[in-house]
């Protein structure tokens, strides 16, 4: 069975430019995801479709109302009986990395809601228990471009996505450090020769160069990256040693 992602949302219209191209697109094409939108407004039942309303309390913005998001929930699971690994993106989430990219990947059925304006009626995430996702420290004026985030890097994981070619077992994260330099044609270009060893032919010193590459530039770039990398490897050769 196909991956199913549900999307919840206000603004349907904005997930098709990007469900539509590229990745995504040709997941869906080859059968292995199929993506299903719900327009959260459909659920309104008041004559002004009403999705939000002012913090009791009082303060500035809106609040996503609990009724159209409980009743829209409910519609999409019933469309389908698998159950839905339910997700909410909101900057208190636990922060997207590739782990739980490649954690979603393994499910069956994805549903995320994408909600606008201030914020969620605490009450959506205490009854529908969804997990919280963020997909970085910035805020975004709704969880839409969040959402596509995570079904882009999920998506592209999925078995058969991907051609042996761009397959994503050797790129960065996949073992903790950043890629290596590439270069193409013209060999040199306004006066920058691209590395030597690349041209050798000689593929254990590319290979090496290209490794040596990737340390320097995780160490430089990313230390936080750097130190998890040199953590894991002593854990490695720690179990190695054990008898
Ligand atoms: N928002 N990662 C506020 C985000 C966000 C993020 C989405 C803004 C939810 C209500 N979502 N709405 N960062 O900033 O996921």
């Amino acid at each position: 069975m196909p991956l199913r992602i549900d999307i919840l949302t206000l603004f349907p219209e904005m997930f098709q430019p990007v469900l539509g191209t590229s990745i995504p697109k040709r997941a869906a094409d080859k059968g292995l995801v199929s993506y299903h939108l719900t327009n959260v407004r459909d659920f309104a039942t008041d004559a002004h479709k009403s999705v939000d309303d002012r913090p009791f309390g009082g303060g500035p913005g809106m609040v996503m109302m609990c009724p159209v998001v409980f009743d829209a929930v409910a519609a999409a699971e019933a469309q389908d009986p698998r159950p839905a690994r339910r997700i909410l993106l909101s900057p208190q989430g636990r922060v997207f990395d590739q782990r739980l990219a490649e954690e979603l990947a393994r499910e069956q059925r994805l549903l995320l809601i994408a909600g606008h304006y201030e914020g969620f009626d605490e009450r959506i995430i205490e009854g529908l228990r969804p997990m919280e996702v963020s997909i970085g420290d910035y805020v975004l004026s709704g969880g839409e471009l969040a959402a596509m985030v995570v079904i882009d890097a999920v998506v592209r994981l999925l078995p058969g996505v991907l051609g042996h070619q761009d397959g994503a077992a050797d790129e960065t994260f996949a073992d903790g450090l950043l890629e290596f330099p590439q270069y193409t044609r013209p060999r040199e270009f306004r006066g920058m020769p691209i590395p030597e060893v690349l041209l050798g032919g000689n593929h254990a010193a590319i290979a090496k160069w290209r490794l040596q590459q990737r340390k320097e530039r995780t160490r430089q770039r990313r230390p936080d990256l750097w130190r998890a990398y040199l953590d894991k490897q002593q854990q490695q050769q720690q179990t190695a040693r054990e008898p």
